[in-house]
């Protein structure tokens, strides 16, 4: 029998008004924290990591893993600073193994960490959830930011959608789509204004897929061999969504991207958090496949479900409801455990993580971070958590059967 996934909850830390005592509630044994008051690319202490570590092991948890140490901007562009920010980045990792913490959740996503366009989306039954929006998206872009060529990424269909968005809505609609967008990383309250978003596009404009591609494998070429030598396991969360957006490059979107982030650096080090509600805005993303295929990489998971709809947009649905199949995406996660049984690897009880989860009944008098409500991932957790049961129990049971025959 394969033991149970490690289920992990999210904690923004002290100040996160879904306190530890509640999270206990939920079934979690693990918390998956970040030291999100540092600013990015500053080196995290031993002290600061020790005392965080503390509150969590005095609520009866793991600190299983951290998310994120953000990467600072001028590694992702190639900036003169970088090698200053790698050296930073590496003493917080060098600071997090002396502490103990083993697994380390980044991304490489230009300026923005996920982006939607309405975090207040009804569904039927009046619970509220996170939408992405292509037309309103399109909207912003052309008409709100005005980034100059943003025409040239919009069919005319596209641009005709958007502009009847855009005229559907009142000024304080388009205030709210904008500082909806131009929210800065999770655990904070920093929006960027339009002009300084416009700052970054430009530092931006020399850099394609290839050029931020380059970038990450040479982040990774300096940070993979000292997390080998600490022990740990650093996983890159794909892009959300995952296509290029605002003019920005994208380096995490499918398959072959995180072939290539595998490569630019062999080491069991160098892995992957597989984020169903990321990697499942794209089609073309068969994650079951993925993990069938790169399940050897996994060392944390994030599973949530999108609804895609036919113009690009999509919002995030139940965790078992929605375009992904969570149960085969399960059953991957499972058969992945299975090898690493075989295997005789240490690292089978994969964190894993409901991430984002709806608004629902008392979740609405906190002022909870978008898509970090305490009911709405609990329930997220729940059924995950017996969707695992049930196909172990499934796989064991046929197990039996060949035995017996
Ligand atoms: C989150 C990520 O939305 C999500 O999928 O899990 O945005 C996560 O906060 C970071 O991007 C990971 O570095
Ligand atoms: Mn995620």
């Amino acid at each position: 029998m394969v033991p149970d996934l490690e289920k992990c909850f999210r904690w923004f830390g002290p100040d996160d008004p879904v306190t530890l005592n509640a999270i206990r509630q939920t079934g979690a044994v693990g918390i998956v924290t970040a030291l999100h008051h540092i600013p990015c690319g500053d080196i995290w202490t031993i002290n600061e990591i020790q005392e965080r570590l503390r509150l969590v092991e005095n609520a009866g948890f793991r600190w299983s893993v951290v998310e994120s140490v953000n990467v600072h901007e001028s590694i992702k562009i190639g900036g003169t600073e970088r090698n200053h920010f790698i050296a930073n980045y590496i003493q917080t990792l060098k600071n997090l193994a002396e502490v103990g913490i083993k697994t380390v959740c980044y991304n490489f996503m230009p300026v923005l960490d996920w982006t939607r366009t309405n975090l207040d989306y009804r569904l039927p039954n009046a619970a509220s959830a996170l939408y992405y929006s292509a037309p309103a998206l399109a909207a912003f872009d052309l008409y709100i930011l005005k980034r100059p060529g943003a025409s040239d990424d919009f069919t005319a269909a596209q641009q005709v959608a958007a502009k009847a968005c855009l005229d559907a809505m009142t000024a304080e609609q388009t205030n709210v789509l904008t500082n909806t967008i131009l929210a800065g990383l999770p655990g904070t309250d920093e929006v960027f204004t339009t002009a300084e978003f416009h700052e970054y596009l430009q530092k931006y404009q020399s850099i394609n897929k290839a050029v931020l591609q380059e970038n990450l494998a040479y982040f990774l070429r300096a940070i993979i061999p000292v997390a080998e030598a600490l022990g740990i396991k650093m996983c890159i969360h794909p892009d959300d969504p995952p296509f290029p957006i605002l003019g920005l490059p994208r380096a995490v979107c499918n398959e072959e991207d995180l072939h290539f982030i595998i490569n630019a650096c062999l080491s069991p080090a160098n892995g992957i958090t597989l984020c169903t509600g990321s990697l499942g805005a794209n089609p073309q993303n068969d994650i079951p496949a993925i993990i069938s295929r790169l399940g050897r990489h996994m060392h944390f998971l994030h599973l949530r479900n999108v609804q895609r709809l036919p113009d690009g947009s999509f919002y995030e649905t139940n965790h078992l409801a929605g375009s992904t199949n969570m149960y085969e995406v399960m059953r991957a996660v499972i058969l992945e455990q299975q090898k690493r049984v075989d295997n005789k690897r240490g690292d089978v009880a994969i964190p894993l993580r409901p991430d984002h989860g709806h608004k629902l009944l008392d979740d609405f008098n906190y002022n909870t971070y978008p898509g970090y409500s305490v009911i709405g991932r609990l329930k997220g957790l729940a059924e995950l958590r017996g969707l695992e049961m049930g196909i172990k129990m499934e796989i064991n049971k046929s197990l039996s059967l060949t035995t017996l025959i």
